[in-house]
Protein backbone atom coordinates (compact mmCIF):
# COMPACT_ATOMS: atom_id res chain seq x y z
CA UNK A 1 0.00 0.00 0.00
CA UNK A 2 1.23 3.47 -0.93
CA UNK A 3 2.22 5.83 1.77
CA UNK A 4 -0.48 8.67 2.12
CA UNK A 5 0.66 12.28 2.37
CA UNK A 6 0.84 14.02 5.59
CA UNK A 7 -1.58 16.88 3.44
CA UNK A 8 -3.66 13.34 1.97
CA UNK A 9 -4.08 12.10 5.52
CA UNK A 10 -5.16 15.56 6.68
CA UNK A 11 -7.96 15.54 4.39
CA UNK A 12 -9.01 12.23 4.94
CA UNK A 13 -9.22 12.80 8.74
CA UNK A 14 -10.80 15.77 8.04
CA UNK A 15 -13.89 14.08 5.56
CA UNK A 16 -14.20 11.33 8.85
CA UNK A 17 -14.97 13.86 11.45
CA UNK A 18 -17.10 15.76 9.23
CA UNK A 19 -19.50 13.01 8.48
CA UNK A 20 -18.98 11.51 11.84
CA UNK A 21 -22.78 11.39 13.78
CA UNK A 22 -21.80 14.34 16.04
CA UNK A 23 -21.72 16.29 12.75
CA UNK A 24 -24.73 15.38 12.05
CA UNK A 25 -27.01 15.92 14.90
CA UNK A 26 -28.85 19.25 14.37
CA UNK A 27 -29.29 17.87 11.00
CA UNK A 28 -31.48 15.31 12.06
CA UNK A 29 -34.45 14.66 9.73
CA UNK A 30 -37.63 14.97 11.12
CA UNK A 31 -39.61 11.36 11.61
CA UNK A 32 -43.01 11.18 9.33
CA UNK A 33 -46.26 10.64 10.75
CA UNK A 34 -45.89 7.22 10.59
CA UNK A 35 -42.72 6.83 12.23
CA UNK A 36 -43.68 9.47 15.27
CA UNK A 37 -46.98 7.91 15.53
CA UNK A 38 -45.13 4.18 17.18
CA UNK A 39 -47.84 2.10 18.24
CA UNK A 40 -50.05 4.79 19.57
CA UNK A 41 -52.26 3.65 17.09
CA UNK A 42 -52.68 3.41 12.89
CA UNK A 43 -52.43 6.32 11.04
CA UNK A 44 -54.22 6.16 7.51
CA UNK A 45 -55.32 7.35 4.22
CA UNK A 46 -57.91 6.94 1.86
CA UNK A 47 -57.06 6.30 -1.20
CA UNK A 48 -59.08 6.95 -4.70
CA UNK A 49 -58.01 5.04 -7.91
CA UNK A 50 -55.53 7.30 -9.06
CA UNK A 51 -53.25 6.64 -6.13
CA UNK A 52 -54.50 2.92 -6.53
CA UNK A 53 -53.13 2.94 -9.60
CA UNK A 54 -50.14 4.74 -8.96
CA UNK A 55 -50.77 7.66 -11.88
CA UNK A 56 -50.78 10.15 -8.66
CA UNK A 57 -47.14 9.97 -7.96
CA UNK A 58 -46.74 12.91 -5.55
CA UNK A 59 -49.90 11.82 -3.75
CA UNK A 60 -48.45 7.68 -3.80
CA UNK A 61 -44.99 9.20 -2.34
CA UNK A 62 -47.02 10.85 0.85
CA UNK A 63 -48.92 7.58 1.13
CA UNK A 64 -45.35 5.76 1.51
CA UNK A 65 -43.72 8.29 3.64
CA UNK A 66 -46.53 8.86 6.47
CA UNK A 67 -48.97 6.43 6.46
CA UNK A 68 -49.51 2.96 7.49
CA UNK A 69 -53.18 2.03 7.02
CA UNK A 70 -55.10 2.36 3.74
CA UNK A 71 -58.68 2.30 3.21
CA UNK A 72 -60.32 2.63 -0.16
CA UNK A 73 -62.17 5.71 -1.27
CA UNK A 74 -64.86 3.93 -3.17
CA UNK A 75 -63.38 1.15 -5.23
CA UNK A 76 -65.19 -1.22 -2.80
CA UNK A 77 -68.54 -0.16 -2.49
CA UNK A 78 -71.15 -2.69 -3.82
CA UNK A 79 -72.18 -0.96 -7.30
CA UNK A 80 -68.66 -0.92 -8.35
CA UNK A 81 -67.48 -4.26 -7.18
CA UNK A 82 -70.89 -6.04 -7.54
CA UNK A 83 -72.30 -3.73 -10.29
CA UNK A 84 -74.77 -6.39 -11.95
CA UNK A 85 -75.98 -9.47 -9.46
CA UNK A 86 -72.76 -11.96 -9.85
CA UNK A 87 -70.84 -9.86 -12.11
CA UNK A 88 -67.91 -9.09 -9.45
CA UNK A 89 -65.35 -6.45 -10.46
CA UNK A 90 -62.67 -6.90 -8.85
CA UNK A 91 -59.69 -5.13 -10.22
CA UNK A 92 -59.44 -1.95 -8.27
CA UNK A 93 -59.97 -3.61 -5.40
CA UNK A 94 -57.00 -6.52 -5.66
CA UNK A 95 -54.75 -3.48 -7.03
CA UNK A 96 -56.32 -1.45 -4.17
CA UNK A 97 -54.95 -4.74 -1.58
CA UNK A 98 -52.08 -5.28 -3.36
CA UNK A 99 -50.43 -1.53 -2.61
CA UNK A 100 -51.23 -2.19 1.05
CA UNK A 101 -49.35 -5.41 1.19
CA UNK A 102 -46.76 -4.21 -0.46
CA UNK A 103 -45.88 -0.99 1.87
CA UNK A 104 -46.51 -3.23 4.44
CA UNK A 105 -49.61 -1.68 5.97
CA UNK A 106 -52.93 -2.34 7.72
CA UNK A 107 -55.41 -2.77 5.02
CA UNK A 108 -59.30 -2.07 5.94
CA UNK A 109 -62.34 -2.92 3.79
CA UNK A 110 -65.13 0.10 3.32
CA UNK A 111 -67.94 -0.74 2.83
CA UNK A 112 -69.82 -4.13 2.59
CA UNK A 113 -73.92 -2.66 3.70
CA UNK A 114 -74.50 0.76 3.15
CA UNK A 115 -77.76 2.30 1.78
CA UNK A 116 -75.58 4.84 -0.14
CA UNK A 117 -73.80 3.86 -3.87
CA UNK A 118 -75.71 0.13 -3.22
CA UNK A 119 -76.99 -0.77 -6.86
CA UNK A 120 -80.67 -0.75 -7.80
CA UNK A 121 -80.52 -4.60 -8.52
CA UNK A 122 -80.01 -5.39 -4.86
CA UNK A 123 -83.29 -4.39 -3.55
CA UNK A 124 -85.40 -5.20 -7.12
CA UNK A 125 -87.05 -8.16 -8.44
CA UNK A 126 -87.07 -8.33 -12.20
CA UNK A 127 -90.61 -6.50 -12.48
CA UNK A 128 -89.02 -3.94 -10.83
CA UNK A 129 -90.57 -4.25 -7.15
CA UNK A 130 -88.83 -4.65 -4.10
CA UNK A 131 -87.45 -8.29 -3.32
CA UNK A 132 -88.48 -10.12 -0.03
CA UNK A 133 -86.63 -10.41 3.23
CA UNK A 134 -85.57 -13.74 2.14
CA UNK A 135 -83.99 -12.79 -1.12
CA UNK A 136 -82.25 -9.47 0.40
CA UNK A 137 -80.79 -11.48 3.03
CA UNK A 138 -79.48 -14.10 0.43
CA UNK A 139 -78.24 -11.50 -1.76
CA UNK A 140 -76.48 -10.24 1.69
CA UNK A 141 -75.09 -13.18 2.18
CA UNK A 142 -73.63 -13.77 -1.01
CA UNK A 143 -72.26 -10.22 -1.31
CA UNK A 144 -70.38 -10.42 1.67
CA UNK A 145 -69.09 -13.77 1.70
CA UNK A 146 -67.77 -13.38 -1.97
CA UNK A 147 -66.12 -10.08 -0.78
CA UNK A 148 -64.79 -10.97 2.35
CA UNK A 149 -63.61 -14.29 1.68
CA UNK A 150 -61.18 -13.22 -1.89
CA UNK A 151 -59.45 -11.03 1.19
CA UNK A 152 -59.18 -13.46 3.65
CA UNK A 153 -56.63 -12.73 5.74
CA UNK A 154 -55.26 -9.88 3.74
CA UNK A 155 -57.95 -7.65 4.71
CA UNK A 156 -57.57 -7.00 8.19
CA UNK A 157 -60.74 -4.74 9.27
CA UNK A 158 -63.77 -4.09 7.55
CA UNK A 159 -66.40 -1.53 7.80
CA UNK A 160 -69.45 -3.99 7.74
CA UNK A 161 -72.20 -1.80 8.34
CA UNK A 162 -72.60 2.09 7.39
CA UNK A 163 -74.80 4.33 8.58
CA UNK A 164 -77.54 2.85 9.79
CA UNK A 165 -78.72 5.15 12.24
CA UNK A 166 -80.22 8.74 12.45
CA UNK A 167 -78.64 11.50 14.74
CA UNK A 168 -81.99 11.20 16.79
CA UNK A 169 -81.19 7.59 17.52
CA UNK A 170 -83.61 5.82 15.21
CA UNK A 171 -83.37 3.53 12.29
CA UNK A 172 -82.58 5.40 9.09
CA UNK A 173 -85.14 3.62 6.67
CA UNK A 174 -82.99 2.60 4.04
CA UNK A 175 -84.28 -0.38 2.05
CA UNK A 176 -82.27 -2.74 3.99
CA UNK A 177 -84.05 -1.72 6.65
CA UNK A 178 -87.40 -1.23 5.32
CA UNK A 179 -86.73 -4.74 3.65
CA UNK A 180 -84.90 -6.63 6.30
CA UNK A 181 -85.99 -4.39 9.43
CA UNK A 182 -83.06 -4.18 12.03
CA UNK A 183 -81.91 -7.96 11.64
CA UNK A 184 -79.87 -6.95 8.21
CA UNK A 185 -76.86 -5.70 11.19
CA UNK A 186 -76.96 -8.88 13.17
CA UNK A 187 -76.73 -11.04 9.65
CA UNK A 188 -74.37 -8.91 8.16
CA UNK A 189 -72.00 -9.07 11.25
CA UNK A 190 -72.64 -12.98 10.91
CA UNK A 191 -71.68 -13.45 7.26
CA UNK A 192 -68.71 -11.36 7.72
CA UNK A 193 -67.28 -13.30 10.17
CA UNK A 194 -67.80 -16.55 8.92
CA UNK A 195 -66.12 -16.04 5.61
CA UNK A 196 -62.88 -14.69 7.24
CA UNK A 197 -62.92 -15.18 11.61
CA UNK A 198 -59.66 -13.32 12.03
CA UNK A 199 -60.75 -9.93 10.42
CA UNK A 200 -61.77 -7.29 12.96
CA UNK A 201 -65.40 -6.40 12.43
CA UNK A 202 -66.97 -2.20 12.57
CA UNK A 203 -69.96 -0.12 12.44
CA UNK A 204 -68.95 3.11 10.89
CA UNK A 205 -71.38 6.31 10.93
CA UNK A 206 -70.78 9.82 10.71
CA UNK A 207 -72.00 12.73 13.78
CA UNK A 208 -71.60 9.86 16.13
CA UNK A 209 -70.88 12.45 18.89
CA UNK A 210 -74.58 13.32 18.34
CA UNK A 211 -75.96 11.92 22.04
CA UNK A 212 -79.33 10.25 20.29
CA UNK A 213 -76.69 8.56 17.53
CA UNK A 214 -74.12 7.81 20.22
CA UNK A 215 -76.41 6.70 22.63
CA UNK A 216 -77.90 4.02 19.69
CA UNK A 217 -75.08 2.94 18.72
CA UNK A 218 -73.93 1.82 22.04
CA UNK A 219 -77.01 -0.20 22.39
CA UNK A 220 -76.21 -1.56 19.00
CA UNK A 221 -72.67 -2.82 19.88
CA UNK A 222 -74.29 -4.35 23.28
CA UNK A 223 -76.97 -6.45 21.17
CA UNK A 224 -74.50 -7.43 18.78
CA UNK A 225 -72.31 -8.93 22.00
CA UNK A 226 -75.39 -10.66 24.07
CA UNK A 227 -76.50 -12.09 20.70
CA UNK A 228 -72.60 -13.55 20.61
CA UNK A 229 -71.22 -11.40 17.37
CA UNK A 230 -67.94 -10.27 16.87
CA UNK A 231 -67.70 -6.50 16.83
CA UNK A 232 -64.58 -5.17 17.30
CA UNK A 233 -64.85 -1.34 16.38
CA UNK A 234 -66.80 1.32 16.15
CA UNK A 235 -65.55 3.91 13.42
CA UNK A 236 -66.37 7.50 13.82
CA UNK A 237 -66.33 8.95 10.86
CA UNK A 238 -65.21 12.64 11.74
CA UNK A 239 -66.31 14.77 8.56
CA UNK A 240 -66.07 18.00 11.14
CA UNK A 241 -66.16 21.75 11.20
CA UNK A 242 -64.18 24.36 12.52
CA UNK A 243 -65.72 25.23 15.43
CA UNK A 244 -68.33 22.37 15.41
CA UNK A 245 -69.01 19.64 17.69
CA UNK A 246 -67.61 20.52 20.90
CA UNK A 247 -63.89 18.68 21.86
CA UNK A 248 -65.99 17.60 25.10
CA UNK A 249 -68.96 15.91 22.81
CA UNK A 250 -66.30 14.37 20.83
CA UNK A 251 -64.90 12.92 24.17
CA UNK A 252 -67.88 11.86 25.55
CA UNK A 253 -68.72 9.56 22.84
CA UNK A 254 -64.91 8.08 22.58
CA UNK A 255 -65.77 7.15 26.14
CA UNK A 256 -68.98 5.73 25.67
CA UNK A 257 -67.89 3.85 22.54
CA UNK A 258 -64.89 2.41 24.40
CA UNK A 259 -67.18 1.95 28.18
CA UNK A 260 -69.31 -0.75 25.89
CA UNK A 261 -66.40 -2.85 25.14
CA UNK A 262 -64.87 -1.59 21.57
CA UNK A 263 -62.21 -0.04 19.90
CA UNK A 264 -63.14 3.90 18.56
CA UNK A 265 -61.42 4.62 15.32
CA UNK A 266 -61.43 7.39 13.40
CA UNK A 267 -62.13 6.50 10.51
CA UNK A 268 -62.83 9.57 7.96
CA UNK A 269 -61.10 12.63 9.31
CA UNK A 270 -61.30 15.79 7.87
CA UNK A 271 -61.86 19.37 8.76
CA UNK A 272 -63.89 21.53 6.34
CA UNK A 273 -63.05 25.46 6.25
CA UNK A 274 -65.52 26.56 5.02
CA UNK A 275 -68.73 28.27 6.16
CA UNK A 276 -71.81 25.66 6.66
CA UNK A 277 -75.03 26.08 5.45
CA UNK A 278 -76.42 23.87 8.08
CA UNK A 279 -75.82 23.01 11.47
CA UNK A 280 -74.61 19.16 11.97
CA UNK A 281 -73.96 18.96 8.30
CA UNK A 282 -73.23 14.81 8.50
CA UNK A 283 -71.66 13.24 5.51
CA UNK A 284 -75.47 11.95 3.99
CA UNK A 285 -74.64 12.71 0.24
CA UNK A 286 -78.11 12.85 -0.78
CA UNK A 287 -78.29 16.23 1.27
CA UNK A 288 -77.02 18.53 -1.14
CA UNK A 289 -77.47 21.93 -1.76
CA UNK A 290 -77.40 24.40 -4.70
CA UNK A 291 -74.09 26.10 -5.20
CA UNK A 292 -74.41 29.76 -4.02
CA UNK A 293 -70.72 31.88 -4.34
CA UNK A 294 -70.83 33.26 -1.39
CA UNK A 295 -70.20 30.02 0.48
CA UNK A 296 -67.46 29.90 -1.94
CA UNK A 297 -65.13 32.06 0.05
CA UNK A 298 -61.84 31.48 -0.29
CA UNK A 299 -61.15 30.02 -3.67
CA UNK A 300 -57.90 31.67 -3.72
CA UNK A 301 -56.45 30.76 -0.28
CA UNK A 302 -57.44 30.83 3.08
CA UNK A 303 -57.08 34.19 5.01
CA UNK A 304 -54.53 33.79 8.27
CA UNK A 305 -57.53 34.21 10.31
CA UNK A 306 -59.23 30.59 9.30
CA UNK A 307 -55.88 28.91 8.42
CA UNK A 308 -55.11 29.95 12.35
CA UNK A 309 -58.55 27.93 13.54
CA UNK A 310 -58.55 24.93 11.22
CA UNK A 311 -54.75 24.76 12.27
CA UNK A 312 -55.67 25.03 15.81
CA UNK A 313 -58.94 22.64 15.13
CA UNK A 314 -57.10 19.94 13.87
CA UNK A 315 -54.13 20.54 16.01
CA UNK A 316 -56.74 20.07 19.44
CA UNK A 317 -58.48 16.97 17.52
CA UNK A 318 -54.70 15.19 17.32
CA UNK A 319 -54.57 16.31 20.91
CA UNK A 320 -57.60 14.44 21.88
CA UNK A 321 -56.70 11.56 19.96
CA UNK A 322 -53.08 11.17 21.53
CA UNK A 323 -54.65 11.50 24.99
CA UNK A 324 -57.08 9.02 24.66
CA UNK A 325 -55.10 6.51 22.28
CA UNK A 326 -55.55 3.87 24.69
CA UNK A 327 -59.02 4.20 23.07
CA UNK A 328 -58.31 4.95 20.02
CA UNK A 329 -56.95 2.24 17.30
CA UNK A 330 -56.78 4.31 13.89
CA UNK A 331 -56.85 7.56 13.12
CA UNK A 332 -57.28 7.68 8.77
CA UNK A 333 -57.91 10.74 6.86
CA UNK A 334 -60.58 10.92 4.06
CA UNK A 335 -58.14 11.51 1.60
CA UNK A 336 -54.57 12.66 0.93
CA UNK A 337 -54.50 16.08 -0.19
CA UNK A 338 -56.98 19.13 -0.63
CA UNK A 339 -57.70 18.66 -3.82
CA UNK A 340 -58.97 14.79 -3.38
CA UNK A 341 -61.25 15.61 -1.08
CA UNK A 342 -65.11 14.77 -1.39
CA UNK A 343 -65.62 18.00 0.77
CA UNK A 344 -65.09 20.24 -2.42
CA UNK A 345 -68.39 18.67 -3.54
CA UNK A 346 -70.22 19.00 -0.27
CA UNK A 347 -72.72 19.78 1.11
CA UNK A 348 -72.17 22.27 -2.10
CA UNK A 349 -70.81 21.29 -5.22
CA UNK A 350 -67.91 22.85 -6.98
CA UNK A 351 -66.25 24.49 -3.92
CA UNK A 352 -62.72 24.80 -2.60
CA UNK A 353 -62.06 23.52 0.27
CA UNK A 354 -59.21 22.65 2.23
CA UNK A 355 -59.93 19.88 5.10
CA UNK A 356 -56.76 17.62 4.57
CA UNK A 357 -53.39 17.39 5.91
CA UNK A 358 -51.65 18.37 2.61
CA UNK A 359 -52.36 21.42 0.71
CA UNK A 360 -53.33 21.24 -3.13
CA UNK A 361 -49.36 21.36 -4.25
CA UNK A 362 -48.85 17.99 -2.37
CA UNK A 363 -47.13 20.28 1.04
CA UNK A 364 -47.39 18.84 4.16
CA UNK A 365 -49.77 21.87 6.24
CA UNK A 366 -47.89 23.45 9.39
CA UNK A 367 -50.33 21.07 11.25
CA UNK A 368 -48.02 18.37 10.05
CA UNK A 369 -45.17 19.12 12.09
CA UNK A 370 -47.12 19.92 14.91
CA UNK A 371 -48.37 16.91 15.51
CA UNK A 372 -45.55 15.18 15.00
CA UNK A 373 -44.02 17.03 17.87
CA UNK A 374 -47.34 16.49 19.94
CA UNK A 375 -45.91 12.61 19.05
CA UNK A 376 -42.70 12.83 20.23
CA UNK A 377 -43.82 14.78 23.57
CA UNK A 378 -46.41 12.23 24.06
CA UNK A 379 -43.41 9.62 23.12
CA UNK A 380 -40.83 10.84 25.84
CA UNK A 381 -43.05 11.06 28.68
O1 LIG B 1 -65.46 10.28 -0.51
C1 LIG B 1 -66.46 9.54 -1.16
C2 LIG B 1 -66.90 10.27 -2.42
O2 LIG B 1 -65.85 10.29 -3.37
C3 LIG B 1 -68.12 9.60 -3.01
O3 LIG B 1 -68.61 10.36 -4.09
C4 LIG B 1 -69.17 9.47 -1.93
C5 LIG B 1 -70.37 8.77 -2.51
O4 LIG B 1 -71.19 8.28 -1.57
O5 LIG B 1 -68.67 8.74 -0.84
C6 LIG B 1 -67.62 9.39 -0.21
O6 LIG B 1 -67.21 8.67 0.94
C7 LIG B 1 -68.19 8.48 1.95
C8 LIG B 1 -67.83 7.22 2.68
O7 LIG B 1 -67.74 6.16 1.80
C9 LIG B 1 -68.84 6.91 3.78
N1 LIG B 1 -69.00 8.03 4.66
C10 LIG B 1 -69.28 9.29 4.05
C11 LIG B 1 -68.23 9.60 2.98
C12 LIG B 1 -68.52 10.93 2.37
O8 LIG B 1 -69.74 10.89 1.69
Amino acid sequence: MKVLTPVLSLCIAFAIVSCSPHRKENEVKEPSLREAVKDKFLIGTALNTNQIWGKDTAAVKIVKEQFNSIVAENCMKSMYIQPVEGEFNFKDADKFVEFGEQNNMFITGHTLIWHSQAPDWFFRDDKGKDVSKEVLIERMRNHITTVVSRYKGRIKGWDVVNEAILDDGSWRDSKFYKIIGEDFIPLAFEFAHAADPEAELYYNDYNEWHAGKRDAIVKLVNSLKEKGLRIDGVGMQGHLGIDHPSLDEYRAAIDAYFSAGVEVLITELDVSALPSPRRDIGANIADTEAYRQEMNPYTTGLPDSISFAWNKRMGDLFTLFIDNSDKIGRVTLWGVTDGDSWKNDFPMPGRTDYPLLFDRRYKAKPIVKEIINKLKVKNEK
